[in-house]
């Protein structure tokens, strides 16, 4: 029979007989629902968005996470492990994926939860931190905590140059480990973003250094930690083996090092001032924005 035949398949499928309506039509019906089910089955995330709380020990991460969680800070002890926490945004503040909805529509009084992954900021509990970066599932940004009470303005000299240098050198690897997430990529888009946050905190206390300058002392911090990482100087007790592949931050040549060159590599970073504890100071109502910026 040939496929012009009277009875040939393709002359039944394209003429009008009651069974090729029939089929048609359910095929017309269903096929939206099954790709409906199908693509939102495939977005769905399996896990809340999370975001990493990192950073130098002292700095108020613990304390952070708390507030962010019960509303309230509460006594704090050196962090040994990572603890992840369970928050939900605040009804004030708006998460970017609602940006276009009305003020009336009730989705925006259901409970937004998203998850803190508190970290040991001890210099020898770090690899919990560096490693989770790597490996947390819908890892939304990265939080990471300075005490800026402890970084001397530059014009008072080096009372306690150590706190920036600590701060510095963590921030540094960081930002290293997510540079070399994007250059190790795959694909030709590079991994999606990961934003970080740069928390000044402890802005109640009178000797705390204000935002614009700490993020100035800490590019400037960074570019001295880059060089002298590139020396070798400061190999020792990371091993040797992983020195060498360890790489350069930033752009390469003799330019400073400042925080825009890691859009590059999808990091933006901000920098915003705040406080967990105390009455002064600006609060940590910009850190919530800024978390619900990403959501
Ligand atoms: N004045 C002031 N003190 C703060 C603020 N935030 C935290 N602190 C204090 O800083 C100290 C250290 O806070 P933690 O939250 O334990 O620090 P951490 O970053 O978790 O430290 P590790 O667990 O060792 O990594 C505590 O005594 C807090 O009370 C702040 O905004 N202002
Ligand atoms: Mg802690």
């Amino acid at each position: 029979m040939a496929w012009y035949d009277e009875d040939s398949f393709l002359t039944r499928g394209l003429g009008p007989y009651l069974s090729t309506i029939l089929i048609t039509a359910l095929i017309a019906f269903t096929l939206p629902v099954f790709l409906h089910f199908f693509i939102f089955r495939a977005k769905t995330p399996t896990s809340l968005p999370t975001f990493l709380v990192i950073g130098p020990s002292g700095s108020g991460k613990t304390s952070l996470v708390t507030l962010f969680e019960k509303g309230a800070p509460s006594p704090t002890h050196l962090s040994q492990s990572p603890l992840s926490v369970r928050v939900s945004l605040p009804s004030t503040t708006k998460a970017a994926s609602s940006k276009y909805r009305s003020e009336n529509d009730p989705t925006l009084k259901l409970e937004k939860p998203l998850l803190l992954v508190d970290t040991p900021g001890h210099g020898k509990l770090r690899h919990f931190g560096l490693e989770h970066l790597n490996a947390t599932p819908n890892l939304k940004g990265i939080i990471y905590v300075v005490d800026a009470a402890s970084i001397p303005s530059s014009s008072t000299g080096s009372s306690s140059e150590s706190g920036l240098a600590d701060a510095a050198e963590y921030l540094h690897d960081i930002l290293l480990v997510l540079q070399k997430r994007y250059t190790t990529a795959k694909s030709s888009k590079g991994p999606k973003d990961v934003p970080v946050l740069i928390a000044a905190n402890k802005l109640d206390l009178f000797t705390a250094l204000p935002a614009p300058l700490l993020k100035t002392s800490l590019e400037k911090e960074i570019s001295r930690v880059r060089e002298t990482r590139a020396k070798g100087l400061l190999t020792a007790g990371s091993g040797d083996a992983d020195a060498d592949d360890r790489g350069w931050l930033g752009e390469g040549g003799e330019s400073k090092f400042e925080f825009r060159q890691m859009e590059e590599v999808n990091v933006p970073v901000q920098v915003v001032g705040g406080n967990v504890l105390g009455s002064e100071g600006p609060d940590v109502d910009k850190w919530w924005d800024w978390i619900g910026s990403k959501l």
